[in-house]
């Protein structure tokens, strides 16, 4: 069994071992996942997945299962599931439920999908989630190294790392709805690609020259070249070529003296 909560988190989340999930504790943005608002006097089991924008739903939706991966935010929960994909439920006041078609500043009683990092489409591939106060993180592993998709405030950098847009008291609220890749600079290869631009180019974070041609994988995407393209292959030699080879022969002009 697992367990999420946490010193600013006013509910709990708690992995069964058969993989179900139950919550307990605040529930006024629908954190608990039970598709209700109505806080609890004990844990009571997440429901299966609904329909963005459906709350409150009298769909029948079953209760989640295959949960591998749990953390909390301030008033959202957030689940892995054993396909790698990303489910999140409770608050999405700044997006932190990473579903683009869900409204901002509405509710989710119970868990939606986690939009993939182009908006559409679900985020696959998922190992392990976080959370902070309004945002959420993500971890995938890409072939052995960990990239990081954040998304819900990013106001002061939470999601992304960079400073605030304008100066003190003049912040400017920032909000991603579905989840955006964090670029962390780790080149695992030393090969001038990040980890994160290995991803998007889709060669490998542990070998310097994903395909063999003697240029590295940095040096190949900045000079503008596919750096999977296969390396040229010489053709081989023709045993019914009898040509003799050309052979050119050069005497120094200096240095020696006519007989
Ligand atoms: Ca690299
Ligand atoms: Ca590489
Ligand atoms: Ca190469």
């Amino acid at each position: 069994m697992a367990i999420a909560a946490g010193p600013s988190v006013n509910h709990t989340l708690a992995i069964k071992g058969d993989g179900t999930l139950f919550a307990w504790g605040s529930n006024y943005d629908g954190q608990i996942g039970n598709n209700s608002e109505a806080t609890p006097s004990y844990p009571v089991q997440v429901v299966g997945l609904g329909t963005p924008n459906t709350h409150p739903t009298t769909a029948s939706l079953g209760y989640l299962s295959g949960v591998v991966g749990i953390a909390a935010g301030t008033n959202h929960s957030l689940a892995v599931l054993s396909n790698g994909q990303v489910c999140a439920w409770g608050d999405s006041y700044r997006g932190q439920l990473g579903n683009a078609t869900q409204s901002i500043g509405t509710d989710s009683d119970f868990p939606i999908l986690v939009s993939a990092a182009t908006g559409s489409g679900t985020l696959t591939g998922i190992a392990s989630v976080s959370a902070g106060g309004n945002h959420s993180v993500a971890v995938m592993p890409y072939q052995g190294a960990p990239l990081f998709f954040g998304w819900g405030d990013d106001t002061y950098g939470e999601v992304e790392g960079a400073a605030p847009a304008t100066g003190p008291g003049q912040v400017a609220i920032t909000t991603r709805l579905f989840p955006t890749l964090v670029h962390v600079d780790a080149d695992a290869d030393d090969d001038g690609l990040s980890d994160w631009q290995e991803y998007l180019h889709g060669t490998n974070p542990f070998n310097p020259d994903s395909n063999g041609d003697g240029i590295l994988d940095g040096a190949a995407v900045a000079a503008g070249l596919d750096p999977l393209a296969p390396p040229p292959v010489l053709p081989p030699p023709d045993p019914n070529d009898h040509t003799p080879p050309q052979i050119t022969i050069t005497f120094p002009t200096v240095g020696i003296t006519p007989l």
